[in-house]
């Protein structure tokens, strides 16, 4: 999709001239439902995004614009409330939280559109929604900081999307840095940036062309069962606020009562963590073979303990393992769908991705979509030409 199009979209519908944004997709290397669990994860912002043409109108009206879906959706800025439009949800949420801050939003334009494939797992609903939100803390002047707009995007996917989501998403939009990926720890809101050798090793996502639906009641039921568990740890440890906190041997101490769901889901974040830590000491140390095995972890605890995997999510984790030149793969983001992510070096990536569609047409009799990805800067303006 490209730029132009947003823009001259906008000019033609609305006859002014827009603040021009991207938003990218992101990443996600290691650490998955750990968001939510106050722990740590490690994402990064990639080349694929959305692009927004936002503008003031001089009036009352919100008047939105999806190039993607070719439909309009209209609405008086004091009226702001969920919708039966899906996408618009996203949009009208950050809306929201800027009313909610005390920051009145006046009537404006935006077009919108991009290349981040819907439901494949790339964070598309928060790249739409961090990219709203920082066109308008532009044009309104908000002074806000970007982790005020990751938390407010955040919050707009809970309150009109139904998606009870950690601040992984929103803040890998915002927070991107070429040729980067970045720690989060989601409890204090720490981050370090590390930097990845793009020339020698490549992050190929496989499409497993099943799509996700976070708002199906998984999503959510997995971060009740993660309470619940914390909620009976906390019985034996008050200092336990959060899954963060907890060790296994605690778990397996009291295994019984928490019973073998909740035992399974806390051990899987409990150890997700750990992952992470050993994941960047191996960033660190520039033993990306060490990182891909803790990759290959983190996709066996999601399938296994977690169970938001999915036959066809596996079957592209068994296609990469062992093939020559992979050092790691795993489901990524959510579940149920969505893509994996594989760290392959950079001369094995045309034999793994011919190797990858081949496995899976044969396996399953479906064609696979893939993509090469490069690490690229968070949520900024764009310098358009002058038309
Ligand atoms: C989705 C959520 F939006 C994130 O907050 C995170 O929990 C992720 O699933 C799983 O790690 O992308």
């Amino acid at each position: 999709m490209p730029l132009s199009s947003i823009q001259a979209a906008f000019e033609q519908r609305f006859q002014h001239k827009p603040l021009v944004v991207r938003a990218p997709g992101r990443v996600n290397l290691i650490g998955e439902h750990t968001d939510y669990n106050g722990g740590f994860v490690l994402p990064a912002a990639i080349n694929r995004e959305i692009f927004f043409a936002v503008g003031l109108n001089n009036t009352t009206q919100i008047r939105l614009y999806s190039f993607d879906q070719q439909e309009a959706y209209e609405t008086e800025n004091t009226a702001i409330q969920p919708s039966q439009i899906h996408w618009a949800n996203y949009l009208l949420g950050v809306v929201a939280q800027f009313e909610k801050r005390g920051i009145s939003v006046p009537g404006f334009d935006c077009v919108f559109g991009g290349n981040i494939p819907i439901g494949a797992g790339l964070s598309s609903s928060a790249a739409v929604e961090c990219g709203l939100a920082y066109a308008l803390n532009s044009l309104l002047n908000s002074g806000l900081e970007r982790m005020d707009l990751a938390r407010m995007s955040q919050l707009a996917e809970h309150e009109y999307a139904g998606v009870q989501c950690g601040i992984m998403d929103q803040f890998a939009s915002l927070f991107g840095k070429a040729g980067h990926v970045v720690r989060l720890d989601c409890r204090s809101l720490e981050y370090a940036y590390f930097p990845f050798d793009s020339e020698r090793y490549q992050l190929v996502l496989c499409n497993s062309g099943v799509k996700h639906s976070l708002a199906s009641s998984e999503y959510n039921t997995r971060r009740q069962e993660c309470e619940r568990g914390v909620a009976i740890l906390q019985k034996y440890y008050p200092e336990v606020k959060s899954l963060r906190d907890a060790t296994l041997a605690q778990l397996e101490e009291h295994r019984t009562e928490l019973g073998d769901v909740v035992w399974r889901r806390c051990s899987y974040v409990v150890e997700e963590n750990l992952r992470v830590e050993s994941a960047c000491q191996s960033l660190n140390a520039g033993d990306l073979q060490a990182f891909g095995q803790q990759m290959y972890g983190s996709h066996a605890g999601l399938r296994d303990k977690y169970e938001v995997s999915c036959p066809e999510l596996d079957v592209l984790v068994e296609l990469a393992q062992g093939f020559p030149g992979v050092l790691g793969s795993r489901m990524m983001g959510g579940g149920f769908g969505g893509c994996t992510i594989n760290m392959v070096e950079t001369g094995q990536v045309e034999a793994f991705v011919q190797h990858a569609t081949q496995g899976y047409q044969e396996r399953l009799g479906l064609p696979l979509e893939t993509y090469q990805t490069t690490i690229v800067a968070g949520v900024s303006p764009v310098e358009v030409a002058a038309s």
